[in-house]
């Protein structure tokens, strides 16, 4: 007799956690704004939660457009949804609107500050046209929230 198929649930790519320009500073200076908590920090709670919810993740800190670009040109093959935090670039960045679009993934965008009780010209950004959601004002759980919300939508 044949031996029975093993049925085990097909491996998950994991989930990408993207932060853009100046991120990297986190917790080392203007606390009053984005906390004190570090980047490692924030990395160290996304694992906790994304074990919690059984999704692997990676992450990614870039200062370089570019870098940001071509990582999420490899997502489209390697990941199965994105959170990212663009930093400034969230204003500015066409490349990365135009490289979300052909990802083809779900992206989930995060801002630690609250970016609509801010200056004016960091209230429109460029990626949320492409984001299932966007989270902003809630501090570092934005992050953990936006694995929440990506653990959901991939299970369906
Ligand atoms: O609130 C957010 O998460 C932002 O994406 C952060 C960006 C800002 O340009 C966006 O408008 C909103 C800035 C990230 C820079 O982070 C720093 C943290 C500590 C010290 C210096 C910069």
């Amino acid at each position: 007799m044949a031996a029975k198929a093993a049925r085990r649930p097909p491996a998950r790519k994991p989930v990408l956690v993207l932060n853009g320009p100046n991120l990297n500073m986190l917790g080392k200076r203007q606390p009053e704004i984005y906390g004190r908590e570090t980047l490692a920090d924030v990395e160290k709670q996304c694992r906790v939660e994304a074990a919690r919810l059984g999704l692997p993740v990676e992450f990614l800190q870039s200062n370089h457009e570019g870098v940001l670009v071509d990582r999420i040109q490899a997502a489209r093959e390697q990941n199965s949804g994105i959170v990212i935090n663009a930093g400034a670039l969230t204003h500015t960045s066409v490349a990365l609107l135009d490289a979300l679009n052909a990802a083809e993934l779900p992206v989930i965008e995060v801002h630690i500050s609250n970016i609509y009780k801010r200056e004016s010209f960091r209230h429109h950004s460029y990626i949320s046209p492409v984001a299932v959601g966007v989270i902003a004002g809630l501090g570092i759980q934005g992050y953990l929230l936006a694995l929440q919300a990506l653990a959901r939508l991939l299970a369906r």
